[in-house]
């Protein structure tokens, strides 16, 4: 017997297929294609767990198009620009730049070693000129389009270092290195519209409703927010001003009896002119502000806190005066910035005036049964006399709401909506909650945003020949003042591209999403120096067939590729609106915590990780990529367990073996499926199709898991053959060849290096790939799950068998019987006198 050595087995294959180039792809019309792309990572210096089974998933995948004929695309990058090299900069006094590329140097490796079938000359890498030119590109594109621009934003500033600090580094609400509470500060960033395709990003859901996880989309809609509503006009009484406010509930109208802004709302400070309460107002207002600053506690919620501004509002509706609150639980940032409260049918709005006394009118009744059907008389229930103890936030039908009372909510909506249109006080409106995109990153290791600001002209783009600004190779980090690039004189100081005058330039750097937002688009084409990517090679390989990555994606990332491949799409770089067809959130790689026995989520904290170079090395790269498919469902958390890689490994080996037992003898089978199958051949045979079918059935919906339950019950029927290579029948060897190479070939997505020897072994030269192994595919009379052999007997005597399923009909059998070569040796040039069917038992034939 063979012993099974993994390491050598895995080095020799590495190295042939980097010698053959056997994962290299290029634009082929001819054949059909596949696009295989996994979430490309961040180089933080070595690969989890998390990863290992996020790129066993994907390449499964891969070879399991390639054998099946497709022209199969696998790239893979790095997302190399981000918060944390500039972290280790400070820290250890690295330069970001170095860090970033030692860590690159040994994933690299580690993804070798695990035997990734990547097209290596495709690799990207963010930090790169010759990639964050394009991201600086699309700056000025967007810019151009008028989708980029300025305005002032909150950041997390440390008052004492004077420095911005990240979320994380301001979490808890104070710096991360000195302690003190962190301010929100304003200053003046670039965003992206993205809003402008909020409803695109909507709509087009539907194209990738069947591709793409419901949770996923789910978490996209509510993260975009739509809300359908109205805006309605309140003239400020005494005055020209009006204020708008935006509800969704326009219905409830009859109900305000109050109006409430935001302490930010910008007519607050015209409508406080001269108004006695001014002072009061000013530092409420302030006190929201001061509160704002700082980051709330999570998960508690603020009291709800106002104060009369002393003006009134007229309802457009009614001509009723409410009194103009200002209050901390209307945002800004949402709607109008102002509200009508109705404290009878929204929670917030009853708390608020049980709070201040503000009267609690109710204007909507619940539905009763025969009020659904709608034209019937509505019951005007309301007993005002008893009060309500809780806001009534349903739909129902309208009361106390002058000529629209009896109407129900729904239709009331609309209509109310349409009158206020008519008479100029309001119109519908769609408001969203998604926001545009801020990119300003006050950090050095990022692209830089290609804009200069010139003292006579303002704010200039670079002109995209000078593309691109490149990122100094030295910065000084100390993790206090200004970000570390407004300290490189050489960089800042430039002349004006307009002008020739003196300028500097914007020492922002790019968010990171960025980046990722179209990385997949420059592997199609990753060493273009003209544009970010050919147009015909990107519509060759895209849209991506199957992405896979983590759930944490679900929203920012997944939501601004989505948003990016439109705005390509309007600049006429690719022809389709959404960029990945099919999505798979793979799960969690958990393992016991030491010290709570509870099963966590992998992590250096938490002393429950796995470090995959040492699983690698003790077990092999193969049975760690198998242990991962086999132990659960993609989607699902993967409980780690060292027992459960030494199966796989014992399963390689026995698979392994056996195949080193039959291979000589296999060499003289015959190619051509024999005439005559023993039982026993029948049963290895009916074993090897069924277990194709299920694999590939499992793999199209991606099962790994139970593909890998199939190959294991396979093994076992081929172990009950008991007959030795050296005895056994050509019809014999034909079976177990064909069983042995459908089985390696189906293990070449989970294991290929030991996949490829046994193939070799079997006597093909050149690999899987360059021997044109194909993956098997299923008789299906072979791999139904039951079968009877029905003897056929002519004049009395058993002259052959059938083997058919057992709900074939009397007169299939009967057509298969006389159809049967055997049996027509016996009725040729006779006539036949009867065929007696026995139902699933026998046929028989009467011949003169
Ligand atoms: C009156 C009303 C009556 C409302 C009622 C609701 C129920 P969604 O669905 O999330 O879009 N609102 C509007 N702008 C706001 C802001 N800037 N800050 C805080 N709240 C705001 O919520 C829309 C509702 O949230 C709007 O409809 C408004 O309250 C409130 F029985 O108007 B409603
Ligand atoms: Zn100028």
């Amino acid at each position: 017997d063979e012993k099974y050595f993994p390491e050598k087995i895995e080095e020799k294959w590495q190295q042939r297929w980097a010698e053959s180039g056997a994962f290299e792809t290029e634009v082929d019309p001819a054949r059909p294609h596949f696009y295989c792309l996994e979430m490309l990572p961040y180089p933080s210096g070595f690969l989890h767990m998390g990863h290992v089974r996020n790129y066993s998933i994907g390449d499964a995948l891969a070879w399991y198009k390639r054998l099946q004929g497709f022209n199969v695309l696998h790239p893979i990058g790095w997302d190399s620009f981000g918060q944390p090299a500039e972290q280790a900069a400070i820290k250890r006094g690295i330069q970001p730049r170095d860090w970033t590329e030692q860590n690159i140097a040994h994933m690299r490796g580690q993804l070798r070693r695990l035997g990734i079938s990547y097209d290596w000359r495709r690799e990207i890498a963010a930090h790169t000129p010759e990639y964050y030119k394009w991201d600086q590109w699309f700056f000025l594109k967007m810019f151009e389009r008028g989708l980029v621009y300025r305005k002032l934003a909150p950041v997390n500033w440390c008052p004492k270092e004077e420095t911005v600090l990240s979320n994380e580094q301001s979490s808890g609400g104070v710096c991360w290195r000195c302690g003190t509470p962190v301010e929100r500060r304003d200053l003046e960033q670039w965003f992206i519209r993205i809003t402008d395709y909020a409803e695109q990003l909507l709509d087009d859901m539907r194209e990738i409703e069947d591709g793409w996880p419901e949770r996923v989309l789910t978490m996209q809609r509510n993260w975009i927010g739509r809300s359908e509503g109205a805006y309605v006009d309140f003239a400020v009484q005494g005055r020209d001003e009006k204020i708008r406010v935006f509800t969704t509930r326009i219905d409830t109208i009859y109900g305000a009896t109050a109006v409430v802004l935001s302490a930010e709302h910008p007519l607050l400070e015209r409508l406080l002119a001269g108004s006695s309460l001014k002072s009061d107002v000013e530092r409420f207002i302030a006190r929201v502000r001061e509160a704002r600053r700082r980051p709330a506690a999570p998960g508690t919620e603020e009291e709800k806190e106002g104060v009369h501004t002393g003006l009134f509002a007229i309802n457009p509706f009614n001509g009723e005066q409410v009194p103009i609150w200002v209050a901390n639980y209307v945002l800004m940032e949402y709607g109008t910035g102002a509200v009508m409260c109705v404290p009878a049918h929204d929670e917030r709005d009853f708390e608020f005036a049980q709070k201040y006394s503000l009267p609690i009118r109710q204007v909507i009744a619940p539905i009763t049964h025969e009020q659904e059907p709608s034209g019937f008389e509505p019951r005007l229930g309301v007993d005002q006399s008893t009060e309500m103890k809780q806001a009534f936030t349903d739909y129902g039908v309208l009361v106390n709401s002058g000529e629209w009372s009896g109407k129900l909510s729904t239709d009331a909506m609309r209509e109310m909506a349409e009158y206020a249109r008519a008479h100029s006080f309001g119109e519908p409106a769609i408001t969203y909650r998604l926001r545009d995109w801020g990119i300003s990153r006050q950090r050095f290791w990022g692209a830089p945003i290609p804009i200069i600001y010139c003292e006579r002209c303002g704010i200039v783009p670079v002109p995209e020949e000078d593309l691109p600004v490149i990122l100094p190779e030295r910065a000084e980090f100390t993790g206090v003042g200004e970000s570390p690039l407004a300290g490189v004189a050489e960089f800042v100081r430039v002349d004006c591209p307009k002008c020739g005058g003196p300028a500097r330039r914007e020492t922002d750097t790019m968010d990171t999403f960025v980046d990722s937002s179209w990385y997949f688009f420059r592997y199609c084409d990753p060493h273009n120096d003209r544009e970010p990517f050919d147009r015909e090679k990107v519509a060759y390989w895209t849209p991506v067939d199957q992405y896979i990555g983590g759930i944490e994606h679900a929203v920012m990332h997944l939501l601004y590729t989505r948003f990016w491949t439109k705005f390509m799409r309007d600049i006429g770089l690719v022809r389709f609106n959404e960029p990945v067809k099919k999505l798979l959130t793979q799960g969690m790689v958990t393992n016991i915590v030491p010290e709570t026995g509870e099963w966590k989520a992998m992590s250096k904290s938490l002393g429950n990780g796995v470090d995959p170079d040492e699983m690698i090395e003790a077990y092999g790269a193969d049975a760690v990529r198998l242990f991962i498919l086999f132990a659960a469902p993609p989607e699902n958390e993967l409980r780690w367990s060292e027992s459960g890689i030494d199966g796989a490994v014992r399963f390689l080996r026995r698979v392994y073996q056996m195949v080193a037992r039959w291979r000589e003898a296999l060499r003289d089978a015959p190619r051509d499926v024999p005439a005559e199958l023993s039982p026993e051949a029948r049963r290895i045979r009916r074993a090897t199709h069924r277990t194709i079918a299920r694999v590939t059935e499992d793999f199209e919906r991606l099962h790994f898991n139970t593909g890998v339950a199939a190959m294991m019950e396979l093994v076992n029927e081929l172990s009950d053959f008991k007959v030795a290579p050296q005895q056994a029948s050509p019809a014999e060897l034909f079976v177990m060849r064909e069983a042995l190479e459908a089985l390696t070939v189906m293990l070449a997505p989970y294991a290929p290096h030991v996949a490829e020897e046994m193939w070799e072994g079997l006597g093909h030269e050149g690999g899987l790939l360059g021997s044109g192994a194909r993956w098997p595919v299923a008789d299906p009379e072979w791999a139904r799950k039951e079968e009877l052999e029905i003897p056929v007997q002519v004049n009395g005597k058993v002259r052959a068998r059938l083997h058919v399923a057992p709900d074939t009909p009397d007169d299939e059998l009967r057509r298969l019987a006389l159809a049967d070569e055997r049996v027509r040796a016996w009725t040729e040039g006779r006539e036949i006198a009867r065929v007696i069917v026995v139902p699933q038992r026998l046929v028989n034939v009467v011949v003169r």
